[in-house]
């Protein structure tokens, strides 16, 4: 009997926003030990993507052809989560944005959703960590958490409630706005639109309750990385450790860790950016 690929510790490599830079995506999984020519995954490496594949960048439609066809043939080993950017083509439109997918590049969304090949969150174990890393696109704030989640004592049991929604009567509250949308700071902002420095971060720090997992997400910045420049209030955001050479931002609250991994990328990829790579891991939610 061979063991499931899900039961095997392996590497967990966490891609941040995408945003047409295919080339950047395939450098960064060459970088991983994926084949140079065909992108094939090597058998110990799973990726988790949060979302935000398409936009700005010049090859929105290659991206998602990239992702189609390493999800077609190693499914096991692609995670894939939505971004408020798919969003926009699950007929559920927020916000405007310029550019639009070409029809095909829109019909893969669409099959994706369709077949629950697009999540919206994973978990990620690591071993000697009792907590998990929960993972979403924008993360999970603590009033989502609170009020549309049911309070889920671990990350696995929220990565669940989350992905739950997905097709269900109460999808919709998926796509809850935040500040980004609406201008007005909400602590209870979804999972696809939480701006980390004004709403992610401070639902946490200033809760009087620890927070029952690790996170990991993208979408915002606790920086400006292209001039080094902290967003937010400095109080509300609290301390964080930027690494300007991976952009991640690392935010302790209490006794666990959220993680930004969004690399930037604008109409040019990020000079230097890093996905969030756990040597040991095994996805055990998606
Ligand atoms: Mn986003």
């Amino acid at each position: 009997m061979s063991t499931p690929p899900e039961a095997r510790p392996g590497r967990v490599a966490v891609f941040g926003d995408v945003g047409g830079q295919r080339d950047a995506l395939a450098a960064g999984l060459v970088a991983l030990g994926a084949d140079p020519g065909t992108l094939t995954l090597p058998a110990d490496l799973t990726v988790v993507q949060v979302g935000d594949l398409m936009h700005r960048g010049p090859d929105s439609a290659g991206v998602i052809d990239l992702v189609d066809r390493v999800m077609t043939e190693q499914p096991d080993q692609w995670v894939q989560l939505t971004g408020n950017h798919e969003a926009l083509y699950l007929g559920l439109p927020q916000f405007h944005w310029p550019e639009r997918l070409p029809g095909p590049s829109r019909e893969v969304i669409n099959r994706w959703w369709g077949t629950q090949r697009l999540r919206v969150a994973a978990a990620v174990q690591v071993p000697g960590d009792a907590a998990a890393w929960l993972i979403t696109h924008a993360g999970l704030t603590q009033g989502f958490w609170r009020h549309f989640l049911g309070l889920p004592d671990d990350g696995v049991t929220a990565a669940r409630g989350l992905n739950r929604l997905i097709g269900n009567l109460h999808e919709k509250w998926l796509f809850r706005p935040g500040v980004m949308v609406t201008e007005s700071i909400d602590l209870s902002a979804g999972p696809m639109w939480a701006s980390a420095p004004d709403e992610l971060i401070p639902s946490w720090r200033e809760a009087a309750l620890q927070m029952p997992f690790h996170q990991v997400h993208g979408h915002s910045s606790l920086v400006d990385w292209s001039t080094g420049r902290a967003l937010g209030l400095p109080d509300r955001v609290g301390r964080f450790t930027p690494d300007p050479v991976l952009r991640h931002t690392t935010t302790t609250v209490g006794e666990r860790r959220i993680v930004g991994i969004d690399p930037g990328h604008g109409r040019r990829p990020a000079p230097v950016w890093e996905p969030l790579v756990f040597p040991d891991a095994r996805v055990v939610a998606r």
